[in-house]
């Protein structure tokens, strides 16, 4: 059950699917006896990094320091799935850096904000629009959209199901599983 060790980047706005589709991709490749974690804002942003908040600095430092936890678990030999917004294309760029050829692999989770808003699974779009939470990515904070990222999955036009298998082929395609 050998396989190669990588990082699979999601990033997309608040409400695109990113969780969603990364736990999926994580319970498939669970099921195929790979060995795979995932980071996200409940283990990251609640421990390590609860000292962050969401201004573009600390948002920034953010995504150094889970780059830099992607990369000790590349190291352990693990394949390693990131759920955060990550908005910034400089900072995608420097975290990528951090690892070799083929082993980043950045995911655009794609969906228009019209519809994430309408998503509003934490209500937090709504909080944003009354002025309740400032910075809110998409709104009164930018999201800058990847330029040439490995995988773009649409989450309006795909169904779960295809958006999973189509990250799961890659990796298949690109020998990492
Ligand atoms: C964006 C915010 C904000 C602001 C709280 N802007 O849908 P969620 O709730 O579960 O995901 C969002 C999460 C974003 O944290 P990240 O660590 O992914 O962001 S970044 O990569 O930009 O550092 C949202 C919630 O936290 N949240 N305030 N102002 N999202």
């Amino acid at each position: 059950n050998h396989h190669k060790s990588a990082v699979l980047w999601f990033t997309g706005l608040s409400g695109s699917g990113k969780s969603t589709i990364a736990n999926k991709v994580e319970e498939c490749l669970f099921n195929l006896g790979k060995r795979s974690y995932i980071l996200d804002g409940d283990n990251i942003r609640h421990g390590i990094n609860s000292d962050l908040g969401f201004s573009d600095r600390d948002r920034v430092e953010n995504i150094r320091r889970i780059g830099e936890i992607s990369r000790l678990f590349v190291d352990s030999g693990q394949i390693v799935l990131t759920a955060f917004i990550s908005p910034f294309r400089d900072d995608r760029e420097m975290v990528r850096e951090l690892f070799s050829e083929g082993e980043f692999i950045e995911i655009y989770v794609k969906c228009p904000i019209e519809v994430c808003e309408i998503r509003d699974p934490k209500g937090l779009y709504k909080k944003a629009r009354a002025g309740e939470i400032c910075n809110f990515t998409g709104i009164d904070s930018v999201y800058e959209v990847p330029l040439n990222p490995e995988i773009i999955i649409n989450t309006n036009e795909l169904s779960m199901v295809e958006a999973v298998d189509r990250i799961v082929d890659y990796l298949k395609e690109k020998k990492i599983i």
